[in-house]
Parts: C-alpha cells; sequence; structure tokens
C-alpha cells in the first residue's frame, strides 16, 4: 500500500538496503552522544528529540535488519540485546516514572532510517495512542 500520508512523504525514505548515517555513527566517523555501548548494541541521543529524553537504540550490526519487518529467527539473539538496552538507558538517565520503546516500521510506520533502532522516550507524560 503506497504511503500516502503527509507524515510518510516528508521523510521520504524507503528501504533499499544502502548504507544508512548510522554506519557512520558506528564508525565514529560522525560524532553522536553516546549513552551506553556494549559489543553488539550502540544507543546515543536522537538528533531531533521528541521528548526531555530521546535515545535511539540500534544494532552494531545491521545483518539485514533494515526493518523490524525483515527480523529472522537469526535476529532473535539482538533483538533481544537491544530491548535489554533500552532498559539501561532508561536507568542510565532516570527515567524512573516511566518511559516508552517506539520501533517504526516502514512507511506508514514513518520509519526514515533504514537501520533498526528502538526509540527510548521520557522525561514527560506520553500520551496514547501515539499519532
Ligand atoms: O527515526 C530515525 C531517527 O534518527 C529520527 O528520530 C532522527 C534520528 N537521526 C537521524 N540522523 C541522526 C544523527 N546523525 N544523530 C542522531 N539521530 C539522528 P525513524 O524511526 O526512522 O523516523
Amino acid at each position: 500500500r503506497a504511503a500516502h500520508n503527509e507524515e510518510a512523504a516528508a521523510k521520504a525514505a524507503s528501504d533499499t538496503g544502502a548504507p544508512t548515517i548510522f554506519d557512520k555513527i558506528i564508525a565514529k566517523e560522525i560524532p553522536s552522544d553516546i549513552v551506553y555501548e556494549d559489543e553488539n548494541v550502540l544507543a546515543f541521543k536522537d538528533i531531533n528529540p521528541q521528548a526531555p529524553v530521546h535515545v535511539l537504540v540500534i544494532p552494531k550490526l545491521r545483518d539485514g535488519l533494515t526493518t523490524l519487518g525483515k527480523a529472522e529467527p537469526r535476529h532473535v539473539e539482538v533483538l533481544g540485546q537491544l530491548l535489554h538496552a533500552s532498559k539501561i538507558v532508561a536507568e542510565k538517565e532516570g527515567i524512573v516514572d516511566g518511559f516508552r520503546v517506539v520501533i517504526n516500521n516502514g512507511a506508514e510506520g514513518c520509519q526514515s532510517v533504514y537501520h533498526l533502532h528502538l526509540h527510548v522516550l521520557g522525561g514527560r507524560q506520553m500520551k496514547w495512542p501515539p499519532g
């Protein structure tokens, strides 16, 4: 189904499998504000924060995970590592009263960077449902 909503159109990205800006962040070729890092996962502040705390958690090895929709059984371990790292990020950032973890998937999900990433959002009251 074609993405025809304004949000998706404004972001104008698609899943081509091309390298993304996150490769440069992982390689530290461009700066980022790193919150947490281990062998498998990197977490850094979102450049366009939607909440007082807004951190992206990504796998260092994309391994085909342009989107969550491309997940295969071989990815189960790293998917768990990403969720666990999200909890560590929330703790480190002190968002003790609650937080939200979001994955935007594909055009209608408003995904703009095709390297799987979890958004960790907090520091304000979240609304439900999200837009
Ligand atoms: O989220 C992609 C997110 O990536 C979006 O919230 C902006 C963020 N972004 C893009 N470039 C950078 C850099 N260079 N540093 C930090 N954050 C960045 P999506 O779910 O794909 O819309």
